[in-house]
């Protein structure tokens, strides 16, 4: 193709035949139920496409959404901000928001109020509230266009997150048994965490579809036989976690060699009797290690905002939520980090 050919279709393409913005899109986080319940919540009120991604793949799948010229509404939910990612978040958004895509960001993970005001100046639709869980703050704001059953599925996510004793989640709870909703809440969760690798991803789109249809998890065939499984999983990762686990001052900590690292976290911090717990895990294709963090009730630290700090000097990213949370870092600098964690620990 001649340059001049090349010049004058472009032209011909941005004059006469602009091209016209109908997508709805949700980006959400695919690793938990409040991730895929909040997704299946905005399916459930505005319809349109689920795009499911894991902290590390975020920023991968919103540059695909730079020159997308069909996309029309943006939802991004559960997707927590770090140091590394929040400059291009804000810079990717302005753009969107440019070309007049509306853009709606759901999400209760700690982020600086430096990002919350460069959101606002460009008309991001901001739902941000660490108080509540994301498919809580999703029910809340889109009622309205929402069946009753939506609320069991936000209580889902709370139930997950440990959100269902904040205000509107716990009185969202209430309306159902208890029971009822923790048995359901759990066996999606299992059914989420035990589907995460690259082949399952269909998996958790089915799910998001069936949640969006007002189905209860038990409802969804074969739920609880899968959950039964994962939790034989987890019982072996017990005897794992006693027999490799170690200790320092102020933290349990453990390298994760099956299974995902957050499965353990809370076995390393339960069997520890540590008020922090650090749990890791090679990615052998990336030379980077996955890393969670988990703290007990008594742990002082904000967790996320440590956790960022001393990830991010090491060269890795990371974040999240002060007793929840994960990292990103670089294969031989994972004994630093945990020393450093430890060390900061101590000073308080
Ligand atoms: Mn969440």
């Amino acid at each position: 193709m001649s340059i001049k050919s090349k010049k004058s279709s472009v032209k011909t393409s941005s004059k006469t035949t602009k091209s016209k913005r109908t997508k709805i899109l949700c980006v959400s986080h695919m690793e938990d139920a409040d991730g895929i319940s909040s997704a299946a919540l905005i399916k459930q009120a505005f319809g349109g496409d689920t795009i499911l991604v894991d902290y590390p793949g975020m920023t991968d799948v919103l540059e695909t959404l730079r020159n997308d010229e069909k996309l029309k509404m943006l939802f991004i939910c559960d997707l927590g901000l770090n140091k590394q990612n929040s400059d291009y978040f804000v810079d990717l958004l302005t753009e969107l928001r440019k070309k007049q895509v509306s853009i709606t960001y759901v999400d209760h993970h700690y982020v600086d109020s430096k990002i919350i005001a460069k959101l606002k100046k460009v008309k991001v639709k901001l739902i941000h509230d660490t108080s509540e869980c994301t498919s809580v703050l999703v029910y809340n704001a889109f009622k309205k266009k929402l069946p009753e059953h939506s609320i069991f599925i936000a209580v889902c996510g709370a139930i997950t997150d440990y959100m269902e004793n904040k205000p509107i989640a716990s009185k969202l709870l209430q309306i159902y048994d208890r029971q009822f909703a923790l048995i359901n809440a759990t066996v999606l969760t299992y059914n989420i965490v035990g589907h995460q690798r690259k082949q399952d991803i269909d998996y958790l789109y089915y799910l998001v579809d069936e949640l969006s249809e007002s189905k209860f998890p038990h409802d969804i065939p074969n739920t609880y036989e899968f959950a039964q499984i994962q939790v034989g999983k987890l019982a072996e990762i017990i005897s794992k976690v006693k027999a490799s686990m170690k200790i320092s001052k102020n933290l349990g900590y453990m390298e994760v060699l099956d299974s995902g690292a957050s499965g353990a976290a809370n076995f390393v911090l339960g069997f520890s009797g540590k008020d922090v717990a650090i749990t890791y895990k090679e990615r052998v294709d990336k030379g980077i290690y996955a890393v969670s963090v988990r703290g007990s009730p008594s742990c002082k630290t904000h967790l996320g905002k440590l956790v960022s700090s001393i990830a991010s000097k090491l060269g890795g990213s990371g974040g999240g939520h002060d007793k929840a949370c994960g990292a990103v870092i670089p294969k031989d600098k994972i004994k630093q980090f945990v020393s450093q964690m430890n060390s900061h620990l101590s000073s308080g």
